[in-house]
């Protein structure tokens, strides 16, 4: 079987590489990625060597690479994690955001009609739904929650959403929607919350924390995530969105005091800023579909989880130092010019 996978050189893409890599070895693995900003090809260093594994850098708005790709891979499952994902960028420009979002979605899955892949998997985000409020505990999200967006990149994400269902609706096109709470984990790009406050503690500089730090958010370590979507691809009902989370919701400001304290650092370097404009209170999954339908429970709690991750910034700074410095951008010339 050949899996399509998008946008698989940023943080979600490749843990889910290295989790197909190693739990369905028998399986070919074709990774399409711009390398924007956000993508870092080094990180795949493991996976270039392997026989049935091929990196392709591309734009998934491109139909031309996708129409080319798709007629030499004849994939049998797509995969969609490309996304511009960084909602603070999304309020400084969203037309980018739009155009890779829905426009690179819809690309995609007209390769799919076109090729008739088995299935397409949209990785999509609890943001689609809004947000809770504070002082109601007992609200989650669910898949009957309206769509309710407050940001350009939540906007577009649902937008794509419904681009995806409307496909199956009208086209008959074989898709599956799983929508999941914050990741953290290794290879999460430095200018999100966790890694960024990590690596900004290390160097002993201000911790810039939005608002007054309330606002919550449903942490999932990566790699139940990737055994969420593997499961949903290849035996969730065609046409359904799943939910993914594992109740593990967290202050902003409790997660920057937990990695503080793991670091010995102290909490005067914490710096309240001005808020996140329409920034979400809080998020919270409940994920009892995809348990009930497809037995998937996570594996790792917040707390053995946040020190796992603190651990593999402690034990891998080149990678992420090598981004706070802008080298990484220049590995895939490194890597190509002569290929
Ligand atoms: P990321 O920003 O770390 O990585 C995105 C990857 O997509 C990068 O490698 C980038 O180069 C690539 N990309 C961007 N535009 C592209 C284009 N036009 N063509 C091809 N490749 C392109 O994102 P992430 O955090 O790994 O998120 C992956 C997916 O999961 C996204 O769709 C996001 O909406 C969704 N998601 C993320 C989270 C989270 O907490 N990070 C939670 C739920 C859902
Ligand atoms: O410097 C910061 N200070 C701060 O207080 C940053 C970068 C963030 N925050 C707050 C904003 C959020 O409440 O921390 C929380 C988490 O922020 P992000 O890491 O930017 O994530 P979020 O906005 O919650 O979105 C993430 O989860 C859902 C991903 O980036 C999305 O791609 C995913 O869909």
């Amino acid at each position: 079987m050949t899996i399509l996978v998008t946008g698989g050189a940023g943080f979600i893409g490749s843990n889910f590489l290295f989790w197909e890599a190693e739990k369905n070895p028998q399986d070919r693995l074709v990774c399409l990625d711009a390398l924007t900003y956000a993508g870092n090809l080094s990180t795949l260093a493991p996976l270039m060597e392997k026989e049935n594994f091929r990196f392709v850098k591309g734009d998934i708005a491109d139909s031309k690479c996708v129409d080319q790709l798709f007629a030499e891979e004849k994939p049998d499952i797509v995969v969609n994690f490309a996304a511009e994902s960084h909602v603070d960028r999304s309020i400084e420009d969203p037309g980018l955001f739009l155009r890779t979002n829905i426009l690179g979605t819809q690309t995609l899955m007209d390769a799919c009609r076109k090729y008739g892949v088995g299935r397409y998997h949209q990785v999509s985000t609890d943001e689609v739904y809004g947000d809770l409020p504070l002082d109601r505990p007992e609200l989650m999200f669910t898949e009957e929650t309206p769509i309710h967006t407050s940001s350009p990149y939540s906007a577009s994400k649902a937008s794509a959403d419904l681009l995806v269902l409307a496909y199956h609706r009208t086209f008959g096109l074989p898709v599956s929607i799983s929508r999941c709470s914050n990741n953290y984990g290794p290879y999460h790009f430095p200018e999100k919350l966790i890694p960024l406050m990590i690596s900004r503690a290390l160097a002993d500089e201000s911790l810039p924390v939005y608002g007054d730090g309330a606002n919550i958010r449903d942490w999932l370590y990566v790699a139940d995530h990737c055994a969420a979507i593997d499961a949903v691809m290849r035996r969730g009902r065609v046409g359904e969105v799943y939910n993914i989370g594992g109740h593990n919701e967290r202050s902003n400001l409790e997660v920057v005091k937990t990695i503080l304290r793991a670091l010995g650092k102290p909490e005067t370097l914490i710096r309240f800023v001005k808020d996140r404009p329409g920034h979400d209170m809080r998020y919270a999954i409940d994920p009892t579909k995809i348990h009930d339908e497809l037995g998937w429970l996570p594996e790792t709690d917040f707390d053995s989880g946040i020190a796992k991750t603190i651990q593999w910034y402690l034990d891998n700074r080149a990678w992420w130092e090598e981004i706070l410095s802008g080298d990484y951008q220049n590995y895939y010339k490194k890597m190509y010019e002569n290929r």
